[in-house]
């Protein structure tokens, strides 16, 4: 029996009163209790940024790397240990921005974890500065006269490269934000789940407020299109009115289902065998 109390940290929380993201961390916890895994059997990874803070306020296996380099660390994590339950947690900036090649090679790779972007389009961290996701226009401290490039749209690039499952979360409906993490988890390859998330202290428009005249649920069943054309014209919409839930959704073979060397179990239950090793470099 698993519940909330087994995920609850001790570590003080530095987010401002009111952020997005303690939202997606209440949906993580009910969603991660919900699937009734226990704590040891989970293992949340983070680059830098506010949202790559959020491992340290779950009381499970975590480690807080380099900025946007979560993904090839949950990557080898998986593969060493492909029991566990392996979740990343990273903003716009360190996924899309300092990370963005990893997120590239990670959906093509089709490893089974699970990515939950922390979307407030700016660096909060750093205090404020446009995003990748920021919108064209957008105007912040560093940015007085608006943003000049175009807005990254992560979703559409997820389709594009073959994501497997891909979906839109807000902060500000958690209960429906931990369905779509179990989902999320459930499915077997690499599964993104980008969150609408305000950022109270620099971000005065993309607030709760706004984001809850503005989104709506497309698909009533809720497992998502299974066809990119359809899910495209979702994932293009943004503005007045933009798509929650699961946006695509198709099966295909992950990365560690195709390594036969894993149907044996985990390689850290494995053998020490640096003969095997020394076999093969005599070969190059
Ligand atoms: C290599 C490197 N470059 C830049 C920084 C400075 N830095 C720290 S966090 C951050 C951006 C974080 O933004 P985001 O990922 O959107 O997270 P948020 O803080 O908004 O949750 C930056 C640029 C850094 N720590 N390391
Ligand atoms: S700066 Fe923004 S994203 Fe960071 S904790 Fe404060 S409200 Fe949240």
């Amino acid at each position: 029996m698993v519940n909330i109390k087994d995920y609850e940290s001790t570590a003080e929380n530095k987010w401002c009163p009111g952020c997005g993201n303690f939202g997606i961390l209440a949906a993580m916890k009910s969603a991660l209790v919900k699937l009734k895994i226990t704590p040891e059997k989970v293992l949340i990874i983070s680059g830098i940024g506010q949202a790559a803070n959020t491992p340290h306020y779950l009381k499970c296996n975590m480690f807080h790397s380099l900025h946007g380099r979560a993904l090839p660390l949950a990557t080898g994590a998986k593969l060493a240990n492909h029991d566990l339950t392996v979740l990343v947690n990273s903003g716009d900036g360190d996924c899309y921005g300092e990370g963005g090649n990893h997120f590239l090679h990670a959906i093509r790779r089709n490893i089974d974890i699970t990515l939950l972007v922390h979307n407030n389009k700016v660096y909060g961290l750093t205090k404020g500065q446009a995003s990748p996701t920021a919108d064209r226009g957008t105007k912040t401290r560093l940015q007085p006269r608006g943003v000049l490039s175009e807005s990254f749209n992560p979703l559409t690039v997820a389709l594009s490269l073959g994501a497997g499952f891909v979906a839109r979360g807000s902060a500000g409906d958690p209960e429906h934000l931990s369905g779509l993490i179990q989902a999320a988890i459930k499915f077997k390859g690499f599964s993104l789940v980008d969150i609408l998330q305000p950022c109270v202290s620099f971000d005065p428009i993309h607030t709760f407020a706004w984001y809850k005249k503005r989104v709506y649920h497309p698909d009533d069943k809720g497992d998502g299109p299974d066809d990119v054309q359809t899910a495209m014209k979702l994932t293009g919409q943004w503005g007045d009115k933009i798509p929650v839930g699961i946006l695509y959704q198709k099966k295909k073979a992950s990365y560690t289902d195709q390594l036969d060397v894993l149907t044996a179990g985990p390689l850290v239950a494995r053998k020490y065998a640096p003969d095997a090793l020394q076999s093969l470099l005599d070969g190059l």
